[in-house]
């Protein structure tokens, strides 16, 4: 069927700082990963095309701009959003427990049908620094009906399995619903935005991507 041709899928990375939600868009936009610390500054979302099953699909995915740590992000971020990548950081027992403001704060905010998929980061790391078994991960997963993966972006592990799979699930929940919803969320963002003026999207200064290939990096 030929219903999501050449459609544009929104999803947004979220989870607390530090959990390496600008690595993931890196590594899989750019397949680049950077060891240093990146202070992630305005705001970002890259583009790429995949092949998805045989049918061509653009991943517009959305990096925060910093707004997590101040707990910041707006309804505006969420606007359109079909899916998103929750991630913790398997290091971090404090970025798993936060899952729960994560998952209220989507709840509140995205549309009641966004599709989830659950990234636990730095499965290379092993004990003392790894402080969340896999099987927590599942566990919650599980209970939010979420697909998971724990995935390194330092080792390039799972990551296009994980962006796969929240599209597979975007294009489940589209032919489910039998009708396209993308473009016209998206026409209605930018139009705030033209009205509104920069910065209406709650990120802060803001760069259209150009030539299609994406917003400005975000390092
Ligand atoms: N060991 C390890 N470190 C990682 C991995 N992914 C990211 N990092 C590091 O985690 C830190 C935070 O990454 P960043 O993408 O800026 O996190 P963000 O605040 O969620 O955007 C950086 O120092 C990265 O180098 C990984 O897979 N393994
Ligand atoms: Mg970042």
């Amino acid at each position: 069927m030929a219903l999501d041709f050449a459609a544009t899928y929104k999803v947004l990375v979220l989870g607390d700082s530090n959990v390496g939600k600008t690595c993931i868009v890196h590594r899989y936009c750019d397949e680049r990963y950077y060891d240093t610390y990146i202070s992630t500054i305005g705001i970002d979302f890259k583009q790429k095309l995949i092949n998805l099953d045989g049918v061509p699909i653009k991943l517009q995915i959305w990096d925060t701009a910093g707004q997590e740590r101040f707990r910041t992000l707006t309804t505006a971020y969420y606007r359109g959003a079909m899916g998103i990548l929750l991630m913790y950081d398997v290091t971090s027992l404090e970025s798993f427990n936060n899952l729960s403001y994560w998952l209220r704060n989507i709840q509140e905010n995205a549309a009641p049908d966004v599709v989830k998929v659950l990234a636990g980061n730095k499965c290379e790391c092993n004990p003392p620094q790894r402080a969340v078994d896999k099987e927590r991960g599942e566990k919650i997963a599980e209970n939010f009906d979420m697909p998971f993966f724990e995935v390194s972006c330092k080792q390039n592990i799972n990551i296009e399995d994980a962006f796969l799979t929240l599209a597979r699930k975007i294009r489940e929940q589209r032919e489910h619903r039998g009708e396209n919803f993308d473009d016209g969320d998206r026409q209605k963002g930018l139009q705030d935005m033209i009205k509104n003026g920069p910065g209406s999207n709650g990120l802060g200064p803001f760069t259209l991507g150009s030539g299609g290939d994406g917003g400005r990096c975000s390092c």
